[in-house]
């Protein structure tokens, strides 16, 4: 499957699966999105198992080299953890077995202790999240990777929303997504973004009467 046909059917597949919305969301910067994607309702056996495979496809043709995953909890577990497995089963991987491991919310005092927990973290990691808003998980992850002496390799999410950060009166040139990348210089890579559900909107009519809303959204709050 060529790049382009990877992120447009990922794009119709949370369509499908009521993940991608049309309409109108109050978003956690404030703004009100005329889309709403919401990986949580990736929760069932088939549909996790094939968002693992769509992740799993970007990272290798991502050429990012990397070494382990990282789930932040708690939405970044289940997808780490299903995204080892789709990665063992990617034929691009020849047989390789990747390490994942997550943190927890709260530090265990008791037991085998700390917030780690899965492999131990080494070598270049990536993080592994669904959407990027604020940035604020990809933060902890960082410090927790760089703690245990390990190497943020990049971040693999699902959606880039593509908009700038910042409050509407003082709007930044660049998206969380593009300030991730370059505070702590390693790649982002996106399964689909703005731009791949503004291309089914121009050419599905099925959604045409949503195109509108999405493309003055883009204008005012857009990254080129
Ligand atoms: P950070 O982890 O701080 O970057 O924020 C992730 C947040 O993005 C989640 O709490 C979601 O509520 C939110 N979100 C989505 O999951 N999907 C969207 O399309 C838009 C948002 C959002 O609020 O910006």
């Amino acid at each position: 499957m060529s790049q382009s046909n990877a992120r447009n059917d990922f794009v119709r597949f949370s369509l499908e699966q009521g993940v991608l919305r049309f309409g109108e969301f109050r978003v956690k910067s404030g703004r009100i999105s005329p889309y709403f994607f919401n990986a949580g309702l990736f929760n069932s056996g088939f549909t996790v198992g094939r968002l693992a495979g769509f992740y799993a496809q970007a990272l290798v043709d991502s050429g990012v080299g990397f070494d382990m995953l990282f789930g932040p909890a708690y939405k970044g577990i289940p997808l780490a953890t299903a995204t080892a497995v789709a990665l063992a089963n990617h034929p691009g991987m020849n047989g390789r077995d990747v390490p994942f491991a997550f943190n927890r919310k709260e530090a265990k005092d008791h037991g085998e202790g700390g917030t780690l927990v899965g492999a131990p973290l080494q070598g270049r990691v990536v993080i592994i999240d669904d959407v990027i808003t604020a940035g604020t998980s990809v933060r902890e992850s960082v410090d927790l990777i760089r703690e245990a002496g390990a190497e943020p390799a990049a971040v693999l999410i699902a959606l880039d929303r593509m908009e700038r950060a910042g409050p509407d009166d003082a709007l930044s040139a660049h998206s969380a997504v593009q300030e991730v990348s370059q505070r702590y210089g390693i790649p982002v890579v996106s399964i689909a973004s703005l731009s791949d559900i503004m291309q089914l909107l121009d050419q599905d009519a099925d959604f045409a009467g949503h195109r509108e809303a999405v493309a003055a959204y883009r204008a005012k709050y857009g990254v080129v």
